[in-house]
């Protein structure tokens, strides 16, 4: 598939992902989607991948689904354009290495959504952050009411929710919305910094330990230990018997 939006590139075995539709501002459309889903089933069948970063280009990170192409829509459509985009970022979340999303600018709606479903996040100083459906009229449809209060608390959640505010990349912080704050200028080398130290760890481990983690969080804390438990045992035979036997013979693992 030939991309018109997404600008992916690779350095080593992590990925940067570029979303660029700078006119406007990285709205999220119809054609968006179809790229990213494809996209994702190229680093789906690619198993030299260790991180991906998204970010997206000019003064927006995403300013949100694309207004114009909503505007138009019945309930139904309005409804099925919810389920594309669901299905897309469940998907980018259940990847097996770490998605980071390399915040650049307004994180708006879709965006902040697009944001959220990473698995984590790292803002530069001069990012802007909301959920503004409201203003519109409107509610999140890519699963903002149900990972934003995951992601803070309920207030913090409903706060955003129903005011529309935005907020600056430090109250983010403190929300625990992004765990990292850069200066614009360094923001990218600091995410690849990031996917470089984790594409340094024993890769079996880090696609577990995501799995496990976010896989645990939708399940019983005692049906959770129990999927831990099981996975604990997988790395053994190979990539954890390496890791270990390393340490004791005080040298740098080979995976
Ligand atoms: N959709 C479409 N076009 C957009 C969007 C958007 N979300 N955001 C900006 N643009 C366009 C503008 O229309 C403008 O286009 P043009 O130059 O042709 O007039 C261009 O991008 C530049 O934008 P501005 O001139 O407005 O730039 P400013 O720097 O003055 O303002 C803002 C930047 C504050 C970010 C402003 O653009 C803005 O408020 N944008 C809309 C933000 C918003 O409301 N986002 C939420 C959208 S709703 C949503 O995301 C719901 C998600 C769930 C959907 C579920 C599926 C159904």
């Amino acid at each position: 598939m030939e991309y018109t939006i997404l600008k992916p590139s690779t350095e080593g075995t992590v990925v940067l992902l570029t979303i660029s539709r700078p006119s406007a501002l990285n709205a999220l459309n119809t054609r968006f989607f179809e790229e990213m889903d494809h996209f994702i089933s190229t680093l789906e069948s690619n198993p030299e991948i260790r991180a991906l970063i998204i970010t997206g280009e000019g003064k927006a990170f995403v300013a949100g689904a694309d207004i114009a192409e909503m505007v138009g829509k019945s309930p139904e459509e309005a409804r099925a354009f919810s389920a594309v985009g669901q299905k897309v970022f469940n998907r980018l979340g259940d990847l097996p290495f770490p998605v980071i999303a390399a915040i650049n600018g307004f994180a708006l709606g879709g965006g902040m959504e697009l944001a959220m479903a990473c698995d984590f996040r790292i803002a530069s100083a001069n990012a802007r952050f909301g959920q503004p459906e409201v203003n519109l009229g409107l509610i999140p449809g890519y699963a903002g009411t149900q990972r934003l209060p995951r992601l803070t608390n309920l207030a913090d959640a409903l706060y955003l929710l129903t005011t529309g505010e935005v907020i600056d990349a430090e109250t983010a912080l403190r929300m625990r919305l992004v765990q990292k704050i850069a200066q614009p200028e360094e923001l990218l080398d600091e995410a690849k910094r990031l996917a470089v130290l984790i594409a340094s760890k024993g890769p079996l481990a880090v696609k577990l330990v995501k799995e496990v983690t976010r896989k645990g969080l939708e399940m019983s804390f005692h049906d959770a230990e129990k999927l831990e438990q099981n996975h604990f045992g997988d790395p053994f035979g190979n990539e954890g018997k390496e890791g270990m036997t390393a340490f004791l013979e005080k040298r740098k693992p080979n995976w």
